[in-house]
């Protein structure tokens, strides 16, 4: 099947316009009724609620941010009274106190039916077996890629994340055909295979479906060289659903944003005025049919862009590319604006070094300091001195010429950098700010 909901994944811009508009309204009064943190902001901007008849009126609407969420914890901003409520999920909370979102029944469909878009959009259907390495517990991943995988009548291996070993005995001995997890488990898959002495040709392995972290076109490329599958990209965050916000199809080329339940914005994250179609910038989602916990203009700090050629798959929702980072994950190097993905790209790029690098950031005279710190193949790193020494001055090359400022290069040796069953945390900040 090349649709989960053909009727409205190619529905026509007029159509989706009317739609959006209509469950936009119906959003804003349920939250204006509803929720007094809406009501409170939307008297305080004065926002007359009938006055947004068009999708451009989005644009008077007040933001909403992480910040609001953890001011109105856990359930200040739910807009169902809990008995309505079937299902609590919270995000991790790594920078911060946690964030608590909720889910109706009718959430809960919805989003299993988002999830069947972007698995079915991937090439997955009825006849595969899905394998879900995302942890399942109070991070969306694990729940979320289940139910939808459940909806399309696939076979769901619902194994979590960890115990690597066993992930790939599981995997070879009940034939799993579909891998879900984030990009760099995949990776540390591949790398315990080795070990195992097995070959991926020798598994019924044929998609990867990648998520909840950035990742470069190079780690793709290496994902599925190595695993011998078609890997896409899968976007989502808690605060607006949780995976299955976006999705690629099997072109590869960008993330189909599911617009007929989410309106996106693209904004320069310091005017938040819109950015030139094509240009990067912050994305804001406001979510058309959540139930439970809808959100308005949430900033979600992840930078992208729209892809604005429409995709040969037929899907006609706008497309974004992978996101190359956070507004928050940027780094100014002389006064240079970095992000980790783009130093990822460039290392892949070059023979020798292997897909793990750390990204050492200090602070001195008020500038970031980055040492890079990436491992080598066993004949570099064993090499004599003289050739590691091209390596470095190599590298260091590369990244100057492309980031447009320099930083410090070590080599270290395979396997010595930190492997990672969820998210990736490649950047090691010993900045005291
Ligand atoms: O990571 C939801 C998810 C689970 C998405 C499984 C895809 C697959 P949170 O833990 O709330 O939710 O983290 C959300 O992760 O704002 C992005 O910064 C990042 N992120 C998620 N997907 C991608 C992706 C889940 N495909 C935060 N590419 C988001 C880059 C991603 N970053």
């Amino acid at each position: 099947m090349k649709y989960w909901d053909e009727k409205r994944e190619c529905m026509s811009k007029e159509d989706l316009e009317q739609l959006q508009i209509e469950r936009l309204q119906a959003t804003i009064n349920r939250v204006g009724l509803h929720v007094p943190f809406y009501r409170n902001n939307f008297s305080e901007q004065k926002v007359d609620l009938e006055s947004i008849t068009s999708l451009d009126d989005l644009r008077r609407l007040p933001f909403t941010t992480k910040q609001d969420l953890r001011e109105n914890y856990p359930y200040g901003l739910f807009a169902v009274p809990l008995r309505e409520v079937v299902r609590i999920h919270s995000s991790s909370g790594t920078t911060g106190m946690a964030t608590v979102v909720g889910y109706t029944k009718d959430d809960i469909n919805n989003w299993s039916n988002l999830v069947a878009r972007i698995l079915t959009a991937a090439g997955v259907g009825a006849e595969d077996v899905i394998q879900i390495a995302f942890g399942y517990g109070l991070f969306t991943g694990g729940f979320g890629l289940h139910y939808g995988s459940e909806m399309i009548g696939a076979s769901v291996i619902p194994i979590s994340s960890g115990n690597t070993r066993r992930q790939i005995q599981i995997m070879q001995d009940f034939k799993t055909t579909a891998l879900v997890c984030t990009p760099s488990y995949a990776l540390k898959m591949a790398d315990i295979m080795m070990d195992m002495g097995i070959n991926s040709n020798g598994l019924s392995l044929k998609f990867g479906l990648f998520g909840a972290e950035p990742w470069s076109e190079k780690m793709r490329q290496e994902i599925n060289e190595r695993l011998n599958i078609i890997a896409t990209d899968n976007y989502g965050l808690s605060e607006v659903m949780g995976p299955g916000v976006a999705g690629e199809c099997t072109e590869c080329n960008g993330l189909h944003v599911s617009e007929d339940h989410f309106l996106i914005e693209i904004l320069d994250p310091a005017t938040l005025e819109p950015v030139e179609p094509g240009e990067i910038g912050e994305l804001v989602i406001t979510t058309l049919t959540k139930e439970a916990f809808p959100v308005i203009r949430y900033r979600t700090r992840d930078l992208t862009r729209l892809l604005v050629e429409p995709c040969p798959c037929g899907r006609t929702f706008k497309r974004i590319q992978r996101i190359t980072g956070r507004t928050d994950d940027m780094l100014i190097i002389k006064g240079v604006n970095v992000f980790p993905t783009q130093i990822e790209s460039i290392l892949f790029d070059i023979e020798g070094t292997q897909p793990h690098y750390n990204l050492i950031v200090e602070r001195e005279h008020n500038e970031d300091k980055v040492t890079v710190l990436v491992e080598v193949v066993e004949s570099i790193f064993f090499d004599a001195m003289k050739k590691q020494r091209t390596m470095v001055d190599l590298i260091k090359k590369r990244l100057a010429a492309e980031l447009g400022v320099g930083v410090n290069v070590k080599l270290v040796e395979e396997r010595r950098l930190e492997r990672f069953n969820g998210k990736g945390n490649r950047v090691i900040d010993k900045r005291e700010l």
